[in-house]
């Protein structure tokens, strides 16, 4: 039996997406993995976990030839801030990391699925609508590993035959797991500072537009994906994935609409701003809504709805 391998399992994606693996394809088919330890995060003591330092080649074939790994989604990277504040950590791991994944993969026949970003985009790309197939020079250098990851994986796809599939993420919204580390992690932090405090400092300006999506989508569409009829990919990495699109002003009004006294203030971080200024406001995804049937379902009204439901039910367990 062929099994999943999720590094970075412990981050803000990884946390929902082996939950949702292992409802789809059954626990024992899906291992975790993550350079931290997992009982402070609460995975059960039972499930599968491997400690996966993808710097480290020995560490991640060690997991896959343990486990019979067929397919490799690698969640394991640096998000946009700290990668440039950090930005030779940042190379290290997102390319060095990927680099490793996909010599184990060609050397043990693994899919692999690699989440790319809104971030792959730069200055010169269109904001509005962002195309499919557009011009790539991001600023940063997290940008700078989205490209080169994506064209490391196409690389791999046409040389050596490998299964290499991926998206550009919007900005991710979620519930489970902080992000920690990103430009878009704002709209994570207003929901629990709105049900705690009535009250959230956003480091963007408030009419800063970028693109958005709720995490349950995301996932769907990792696992969509990784479905998907191979013969029906004209593209592989990576592909536009859009939901919706909203600014911080946006985002309070919607909140206001549950939580009347809710108020919004603004205190700008240059380094954040210059990266969601650079980014696409909406994304263009019909090659994913004609290549692979890609629909989202969570709009702004619903996903804060949910969001809010969500977050204060856990808050109500909790106390
Ligand atoms: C980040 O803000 O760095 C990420 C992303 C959009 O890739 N959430």
């Amino acid at each position: 039996m062929q099994r999943i391998l999720v590094t970075g399992a412990l981050g803000q994606i990884g946390t929902e997406l082996v939950p949702a693996l292992r409802d789809r394809y059954g626990s024992d088919r899906v291992v975790a993995s993550d350079i931290r330890v997992p009982h402070a995060h609460g995975l059960s003591a039972s499930d599968a976990f491997e400690h996966v330092d993808c710097t480290h080649i020995r560490e991640i074939e060690h997991a896959v030839r343990r486990h019979e790994v067929g397919t490799i989604y690698h969640m394991a990277a640096l998000l946009s801030a700290v990668a440039e504040d950090r930005p030779r950590v940042a190379w290290e791991v997102n390319m060095g990391g990927l680099y490793r994944v996909l010599e184990v993969a060609r050397l043990h026949g693994c899919a692999v699925f690699l989440p790319s970003s809104i971030g792959a985009f730069g200055p010169g790309t269109p904001r509005v609508g962002t195309p499919q197939d557009t011009i790539q020079r991001p600023s940063t250098m997290y940008g700078v590993t989205k490209v080169s990851s994506e064209l490391l994986c196409d690389y791999y796809h046409a040389r050596f035959g490998l299964d290499t599939r991926g998206l550009r993420l919007p900005g991710l919204v979620s519930y489970v797991a902080p992000p920690g580390g990103g430009t878009t992690d704002w709209a994570v932090e207003i929901f629990h500072q709105a049900l705690r405090h009535r009250n959230y400092t956003c480091f963007l300006r408030g009419d800063t537009r970028l693109d958005m999506m709720y995490m349950p989508d995301a996932i769907r569409a990792m696992m969509e994906l990784m479905e998907a009829e191979p013969g029906k990919l004209v593209h592989r990495n990576a592909f536009n994935v859009a939901a919706m699109s909203f600014t911080p002003e946006d985002l309070a009004a919607e909140i206001r609409k549950h939580i009347p006294d809710f108020d919004i203030d603004y205190e700008v971080d240059p380094v954040r701003q210059a990266i969601a200024d650079s980014w696409p406001e909406s994304m263009d995804d019909a090659a994913a809504r004609h290549e692979w049937g890609w629909k989202a379902e969570y709009d702004l009204p619903g996903m804060t709805a949910d969001m809010l439901e969500k977050l204060g039910r856990r808050a109500g367990s909790a106390s």
